[in-house]
């Protein structure tokens, strides 16, 4: 069990190191890293105290496991939901043969229409698996559906995928074509 601390941090962390560093005076390195003790004092400065000690029980306790630090411990950023530009450096890779996307119903036509496009974010997600794609899908409000994806078809005609940190699928974008309703 996750306690609600960690939650309730893990989502200010996530809008500072994805979306708005800028909200508590931060800038992100290309890569999306920022120093941790310019980010612990960031934090304090809007009435945040977190300590080292806090910080890290977010890190590790976080359900999906969304922060990393670098290998000194010195720099932290998000493994990946950025909208903010920043190139995560994942090394391409060959996908399994078939991913997951978890969506809702009422999108189905326009996703019919266009594939799966990226919004806001830098890259669309695809989940390793129907249980984790379904969670997805079910954080929207609406009836839940998850896509099959042709991830072999897909990358078998150039498309570049990279799996992050924490396990989550990236692709630029995913033609109708290569889509599937489980
Ligand atoms: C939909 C969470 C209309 C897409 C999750 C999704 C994930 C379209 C929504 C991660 C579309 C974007 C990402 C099109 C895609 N027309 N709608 N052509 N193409 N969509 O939140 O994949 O908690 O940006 O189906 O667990 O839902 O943030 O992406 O419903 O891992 O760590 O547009 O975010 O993780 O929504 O979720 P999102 P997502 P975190």
């Amino acid at each position: 069990h996750v306690s609600s601390d960690v939650v309730r941090v893990g989502k200010r962390l996530s809008y500072v190191l994805r979306h708005r560093p800028d909200s508590v005076g931060l800038t992100l390195d290309e890569a999306g890293w920022v120093d941790v003790d310019a980010l612990l004092a960031a934090l304090a400065a809007y009435g945040l105290l977190l300590t080292r000690a806090g910080l890290d029980r977010v890190v590790a306790g976080d359900d999906k496991g969304r922060f990393a630090y670098d290998g000194t411990g010195r720099r932290i950023r998000a493994s990946q939901g950025h909208s903010v530009p920043v190139a995560l450096g994942y090394a391409a890779e060959p996908p399994p043969a078939v991913l997951f996307h978890g969506t809702v119903e009422r999108v189905l036509p326009a996703i019919e229409a266009e594939g799966l496009q990226p919004g806001r974010r830098h890259a669309v997600h695809l989940s390793p698996d129907v249980g984790t794609a379904r969670r997805v899908g079910a954080r929207r409000r609406g009836r839940a559906v998850v896509l099959r994806v042709d991830a072999a078809g897909l990358a078998a005609t150039g498309a570049v995928f990279t799996r992050s940190a924490n396990g989550v699928w990236l692709v630029d974008a995913v033609p109708p074509p290569f889509l599937t309703v489980l």
